[in-house]
């Protein structure tokens, strides 16, 4: 994979946040998300790649936009598979909300785990306690583990947790234990990002979320040296048979390698609200401000990146050429 993809893969999550941001706070989940998308497609096509979407927003018979099996970029250049979650915390732009980001994430072609739309039990840390967690321990257990390794006390440690009641007995256990949380809304691709940058002040991630979330999280971890376990959840018979079709274990913890083989890997994430990692995206009347990380998992390089994008010289946010 070419590292100048990064900086293309930048414009695709900036486009999507810049247009799903004019809906901030405005109770239309639908429409910031359909903006999100339509503004990724049509920026992946200006970009010189031979893209397949692994992980997107459905299945080809929905025919949504960037459905998995669809093909992005020019048609010439790396072979490469994509995952997108072009609103990552729909609801979070609906109200206005903390941590709503574009993300996506590219491989070479084969690498990324074809998560099916399903929960996925995780817990996430920052590069301090990589080998030190275990997903099949309880919670007390991983708490201590982050807090040896990051030589604090247990009551020191932030966990973050979705605020759901699915993880009440999570809860229960943390705050047994002494543990601060922060519960989030939505968004736990951030939550588990946000535990490999020091200044967010969070240690690490438990409980379930989607499993395509899982792997974008995965992705950022691998570039941040960090680690995610996961454990696929599916809830019917219907999505049992699903993950045996796919040829997945559910009972099998799925660790980096699972979610993401190999090294050569590309993130990029544009912040649409405010959160611990990045800004939101600001319309400054001529320009829109936006705020993104890209980071590439063969270098370990993390960019932050500013984007100033001219309303004027870019009304539909796309330039090609
Ligand atoms: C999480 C969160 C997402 O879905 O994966 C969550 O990160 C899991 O689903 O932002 P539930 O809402 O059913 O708990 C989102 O909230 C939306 O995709």
């Amino acid at each position: 994979m070419e590292r100048s993809l990064s900086m293309e893969l930048v414009r695709v999550t900036e486009a999507a946040a810049l247009a799903s941001a004019r809906w901030m706070g405005r109770g239309c989940k639908e429409e910031a998300d359909d903006a999100a998308t339509s503004a990724m497609r049509d920026v992946f096509d200006t970009i010189p790649m031979k893209g397949t979407v692994v992980i997107g927003e459905g299945e080809m018979d929905e025919a949504p936009m960037l459905y998995i099996g669809e093909k992005l970029g020019t048609g010439y250049g790396p072979r490469v598979d994509v995952a997108v979650d072009p609103l990552e915390g729909t609801n979070i732009v609906a109200s206005g909300g903390w941590n709503a980001l574009a993300v996506l994430a590219v491989a070479d072609h084969g690498q990324l785990l074809h998560a099916p739309d399903m929960y996925m039990d995780k817990i996430a840390v920052g590069p301090e306690a990589v080998g030190k967690i275990d997903i099949n321990r309880s919670v007390t257990e991983n708490l201590k583990a982050v807090a040896r390794s990051k030589n604090k006390d247990v009551e020191d440690v932030v966990a973050t947790v979705l605020n759901r009641k699915r993880h009440e007995h999570i809860i229960a256990e943390l705050r047994e234990a002494g543990a601060r949380i922060k519960l989030i809304e939505d968004g736990d691709v951030a939550g588990a990002i946000n535990t490999a940058f020091d200044h967010t002040g969070v240690d690490i991630l438990f409980g379930s979320g989607g499993a395509p979330e899982g792997v974008l999280a995965a992705v950022a971890l691998k570039c941040l040296g960090g680690e995610i376990q996961g454990r696929l959840l599916p809830q019917t018979e219907e999505e049992r048979t699903r993950c045996g079709k796919m040829g997945v274990d559910v009972t099998k913890v799925l660790l980096m390698e699972d979610l993401v083989r190999g090294d050569d890997a590309i993130f990029a994430a544009t912040g649409v609200t405010d959160g611990e990692l990045l800004k939101g995206v600001q319309f400054k009347g001529t320009y829109g401000a936006t705020h993104s990380v890209v980071m590439r998992a063969k270098s370990g390089t993390v960019r932050f990146v500013d984007g100033r994008h001219s309303l004027q010289k870019k009304p539909n946010l796309v330039m090609r050429g």
